[in-house]
C-alpha cells in the first residue's frame, strides 16, 4: 500500500507522503483503490442476476472499499505514520445519495452481500447528477439544495458502452458508468448507471427547480423529481423507460456475448424488479425478444421465468397506477405490449380487481409483475402475511405458489466492522473473529450474558461512540450535548406513517413536567433526523415542530439541562453511520401494519441500541428473536389496526378529548411556539392530528408515553440494560443481508 501510494504520488504531484497535503493524500489513495479494484476478477456463472433498482443509496465507498479489498488496516497503519487518518481522507470524499430512504438502501446491502456470496450480479439504474437533495434548516424549516456527488476521482467509470432509445418522439443515445463492487473475500460485480451526455447543470434555477418539460436535459438530472405536480410525474415515466429500456438492451447484449440464444433468456439471467419502478422492462424484454425472432407467446414465456418482483410498501398511495397517455408519451414502444398483455389477463380472469388497465385507462404496474413474474415477496414475515391475506389477496389466490417472504437484512460489514471500530474489537476479543463470515455466530455473545466486567466494557464502548457523536455534532452544527444523557433516536425519512409526531407529542410531556417541577432521573437527549419530500406539507410542518421545540427548550434554562432536542440536519448515509453506535434508544414507533419493514431497526440492533417500537414490519421478528424482555412493545397490532380502518372506527377527535392528551396537543398551538414558528404551519399540524389523524398517533399515544417511561427507568440499572443490549447484539445475526440474499438465491435467482 505505502509503495503503491508514493508511487501515485510521484505520478500525480511529483511529491511523495512526507510532503504531500491532505488532498493529494486522498486523490492517491482513491486512485490506488480503485486500480486495486479494476484488477479484480468479475464473478461469472452458468446464470446472471441482475438488480433493477431506481436507488441505489451506496453512500460513501472509500473505507467500503478498503475492507473489502482487506487493505483497511493497511491505510490507516500507513496513512496514521504520516500524520493523516483515514476518517479525514473519508471526509472529503462525496457521498453519492442515490435514494430515497429505506428501498435505496437496501438495494445498496444487497449488492454488497450478492459480491460477499460470490455470485455473479450487477445492479443496474440510473446516474442521477444530483442526489437526493441537501436538506437546509433555515429559520426552523427545511430547505432543498442540490446536491451534486459526481467528481473527477470518484468511483464512476465511464464505459463506452451506448444503447439507443426511444423516448417519447425522439432516439437518444444512452452512456452506461460502472461503479465496482468488491467482494469481501475477493472478486467483484458492477453496479451500472445509465445516463444521457444531453443532461444539462445549468437548466437548475434557484434550489432544486428546474424545467421538467426539457427531457433531454433535465432526464438524469435529480432522483425521483418532486412528484407532485404533472410534470415531474411523466419525468418519472421517462425515466423509468430509460432505464429498463437501458436494461433490457445489456442483458440481451451481455447474453449474446456470453453464446446463448435470446430463446434461452431464463436460463442464463434473472431479473430482480424492485418495487415497481422497473415494471416496464417486462414488455419491455418481450418486445426485444420479439424484435429478435420469438412469437408473442415465446417471448413472454421467457420474460415470466426471468422477471421476479419485490414488494416495498402497503400504502396505497405508493402503488404506482401510470394514466396510459403518460406511457403513450413517454414509451410509445411498449403500448401495444401492455395492451395486449391486458387483453390476455382479461380473457384468463373476469375479477377486475386483477386487471392490468383499470377503467380510468390508468396501468397498474404492480399487477403487471404479478401476473407476468414467477415470484413476488414482501420483505418482512408480517409485511408478506399481509400482502398475502388483505394487499394483494386477489392475487395470492390466483399465484399462491409465486408469493413468498424475504426478511430485509443490512451488511454487517458497514454496519459494524466500519462504523462502530470500538464495538467489533470488543466482540472480536470476546468471540474471534468468526462472525464476520457468520453472522450467526454473534449469539456466541451470549455466553457472557452474566458476566459484570464484560457488560461494564459493553457500556463504555457505548459512551465511546456517543462521544464521538457528540464530536461529530458539534463539528457539524456546532450543536452540544451531554454525553452523560439518554440518547433517544429517531432517524428515518420524514411520514406520518413513521410517526415522529407521537415522538414529538412525548417531548411536550416531558417538556410540560420538567415545567411543572417533575425531573426525569437523568437527562434526556432527543435526537432526530428526517428528510421531507418537498411537496410533503404535513412532513415539512413536522419537521418545522421539531425545530421550534428544539429552540423553545435551547432558549429555558428549567428545562435543557434535562431535556434536549437535536435534529440533525442532512440527515443520510454518513450521519447514519455516525448516530446510530451512540443510540441508546432505537424508536421504531410506525403504525402497525404500515413499515413494511424497516432496516435502521437492524442497525441499531446491531449496534447495541434497544428498540422501543410497535409490532410492525421486522420489529415482531426483532421481538420474536431477543424476547419480550429484551424490547420495549407499545401500541396496537396490525390486525387492530387494519379492523379500524375497515370500519372507519378511528376518529381522533374522540382520544383528543381525553384530559391527558388534549394539552399535549393544544401545545402545538401555544402563544410562545406560535411567536417562534410559523403559524400557519403549526395551526394545520393541530388541525390535521386533531380532525384526522390518518396515521393514528393519539390511539398509541398514551400508551407510548407509559412505555417510554418504563423504558428510560430501566436504563437506571446499568447492568440489566447491558445484558439487553448484549443480547440484542447477539441475536442480530440473523438480520445480515448475506442470508437475505441467500434466500434470494435459494428461492428465486437459483445463481
Ligand atoms: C412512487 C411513485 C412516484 C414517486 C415516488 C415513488 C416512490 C419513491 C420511493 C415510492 C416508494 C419509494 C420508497 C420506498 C421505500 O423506501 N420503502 C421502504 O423499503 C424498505 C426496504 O424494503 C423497507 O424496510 C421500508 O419499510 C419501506 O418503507
Amino acid at each position: 500500500m505505502e509503495l503503491k501510494l508514493e508511487r501515485k504520488l510521484k505520478e500525480l504531484f511529483d511529491t511523495d507522503l512526507k510532503h504531500a497535503c491532505r488532498e493529494q493524500v486522498y486523490t492517491a489513495l482513491m486512485a490506488v483503490t480503485g486500480e486495486e479494484l479494476k484488477d479484480r476478477e468479475t464473478f461469472a456463472g452458468r446464470r446472471k442476476l441482475y438488480y433493477v433498482s431506481a436507488e441505489f443509496l451506496i453512500g460513501k465507498l472509500l473505507s467500503n472499499n478498503l475492507i473489502n479489498l482487506g487493505l483497511f488496516e493497511e491505510a490507516k497503519e500507513v496513512l496514521g505514520r504520516y500524520g493523516f487518518s483515514l476518517e479525514e481522507m473519508e471526509e472529503q470524499e462525496c457521498e453519492p445519495s442515490l435514494g430515497n430512504g429505506g428501498l435505496g438502501r437496501l438495494a445498496a446491502c444487497f449488492l454488497d452481500s450478492i459480491a460477499a456470496l460470490g455470485l455473479p450480479g450487477d445492479g443496474v439504474g440510473l446516474n442521477y447528477h444530483e442526489g437526493l437533495f441537501r436538506q437546509r434548516f433555515v429559520r426552523g424549516s427545511q430547505r432543498e439544495e442540490k446536491d451534486p456527488w459526481i467528481t473527477p476521482d470518484g468511483w464512476l467509470r465511464p464505459t463506452g458502452v451506448h444503447f439507443p432509445v426511444r423516448l417519447g418522439e425522439h432516439m437518444v443515445t444512452s452512456t452506461m458508468y460502472d461503479i465496482d463492487v468488491p467482494g469481501w473475500k475477493g472478486g467483484k460485480n458492477t453496479l451500472h448507471l445509465f445516463d444521457l451526455d444531453t443532461v444539462d447543470e445549468s437548466i437548475i434555477t434557484d434550489g432544486i427547480s428546474f424545467d421538467k418539460t426539457d427531457i433531454q436535459r433535465c432526464l438524469t438530472l435529480f432522483l425521483y423529481p418532486d412528484d407532485s405536480d404533472e410534470a415531474g410525474r411523466l419525468l418519472r415515466v421517462y425515466q423509468q423507460y430509460f432505464m429498463v429500456s437501458n436494461t433490457a438492451q445489456l442483458i440481451l447484449k451481455e447474453l449474446e456475448e456470453r453464446g446463448f440464444d435470446p430463446h434461452q433468456l431464463h436460463e442464463h439471467v434473472v431479473v430482480q424488479i424492485n418495487d415497481t419502478h422497473p415494471t416496464m422492462i417486462i414488455p419491455e424484454l418481450i418486445r426485444l425478444l420479439m424484435e429478435r425472432g420469438l412469437t408473442m407467446d415465446e417471448a413472454i414465456r421467457e420474460v415470466e421465468q426471468t422477471c421476479a418482483y419485490t414488494n416495498h410498501t402497503i400504502l396505497a398511495e405508493a402503488l404506482e397506477k401510470w394514466p396510459m397517455r403518460y406511457l403513450e408519451q413517454a414509451a410509445p414502444l411498449i403500448v401495444p405490449i401492455i395492451r395486449e398483455l391486458d387483453e390476455r389477463i382479461r380473457t384468463r380472469y373476469a375479477d377486475p380487481r386483477v386487471q392490468i388497465i383499470d377503467g380510468d385507462e390508468r396501468v397498474h404496474m404492480a399487477h403487471i409483475d404479478i401476473h407476468f413474474g414467477c415470484s413476488v415477496n414482501g420483505v418482512a414475515a408480517l409485511h408478506t402475511d399481509i400482502l398475502k391475506k388483505s394487499e394483494l389477496r386477489h392475487f395470492y389466490e390466483l399465484y399462491p405458489k409465486k408469493f413468498n417472504n424475504k426478511t430485509n437484512g443490512i451488511t454487517f460489514r458497514r454496519w459494524l466492522l466500519h462504523c462502530n471500530e470500538p464495538l467489533k474489537q470488543l466482540v472480536e476479543e470476546l468471540i474471534g473473529p468468526d462472525f464476520k463470515d457468520d453472522s450467526s455466530r454473534l449469539q456466541d455473545l451470549l455466553a457472557w450474558r452474566d458476566d459484570p466486567q464484560v457488560l461494564r466494557r459493553l457500556l463504555e464502548v457505548k459512551q465511546e461512540a456517543k462521544e464521538a457523536f457528540r464530536k461529530d455534532l458539534l463539528q457539524h452544527q456546532g450543536i452540544q450535548i451531554c454525553t452523560d444523557s439518554v440518547f433517544d433516536v429517531q432517524v428515518k425519512r420524514l411520514h406520518e406513517y413513521k410517526r415522529q409526531q407521537l415522538n414529538v407529542l412525548y417531548a411536550i410531556r416531558k417538556y410540560l413536567d420538567i415545567k411543572a417541577g417533575i425531573l426525569p432521573k437523568r437527562p434526556i437527549t432527543m435526537i432526530f433526523g428526517a428528510k421531507a419530500a418537498p411537496a410533503y406539507t404535513i412532513a415539512k410542518d413536522i419537521i418545522h415542530l421539531i425545530l421550534c421545540m428544539a429552540k423553545l427548550i435551547n432558549s429555558d434554562p428549567d428545562v435543557w439541562p434535562w431535556l434536549r432536542i437535536v435534529m440533525i440536519e442532512n440527515y443520510n448515509v454518513t450521519r447514519a453511520a455516525k448516530v446510530i453506535p451512540a443510540a441508546d434508544i432505537s424508536e421504531q414507533i410506525s403504525l402497525a401494519s404500515k413499515e413494511a419493514s424497516g432496516t435502521g431497526n437492524m442497525k441499531f440492533m446491531l449496534n447495541g441500541a434497544v428498540t422501543l417500537g410497535t409490532l410492525d414490519g421486522a420489529n415482531v421478528e426483532i421481538c420474536q428473536l431477543v424476547g419480550e424482555e429484551n424490547i420495549f412493545l407499545f401500541g396496537k397490532s396490525s390486525d387492530q389496526v387494519m379492523k379500524l380502518y375497515e370500519t372507519a372506527g378511528y376518529r381522533s377527535r374522540d382520544y383528543y378529548e381525553d384530559p391527558e392528551i388534549m394539552p399535549l396537543v393544544d401545545f402545538i398551538c401555544n402563544k410562545r411556539l406560535l411567536a417562534m414558528g410559523d403559524q400557519k404551519s403549526l395551526i394545520r399540524l393541530y388541525q390535521e392530528i386533531v380532525t384526522k389523524d390518518w396515521f393514528m398517533t393519539l390511539l398509541d399515544l398514551k400508551e407510548y408515553i407509559a412505555v417510554k417511561d418504563r423504558m428510560l427507568e430501566a436504563y437506571e440499572d446499568r447492568e440489566s440494560w447491558a445484558k439487553m443490549m448484549l443480547t440484542n447484539i447477539a441475536m442480530s445475526g440473523f438480520f445480515s443481508s448475506d442470508r437475505t440474499i441467500a434466500e434470494y438465491n435459494r428461492d428465486i435467482w437459483h445463481l
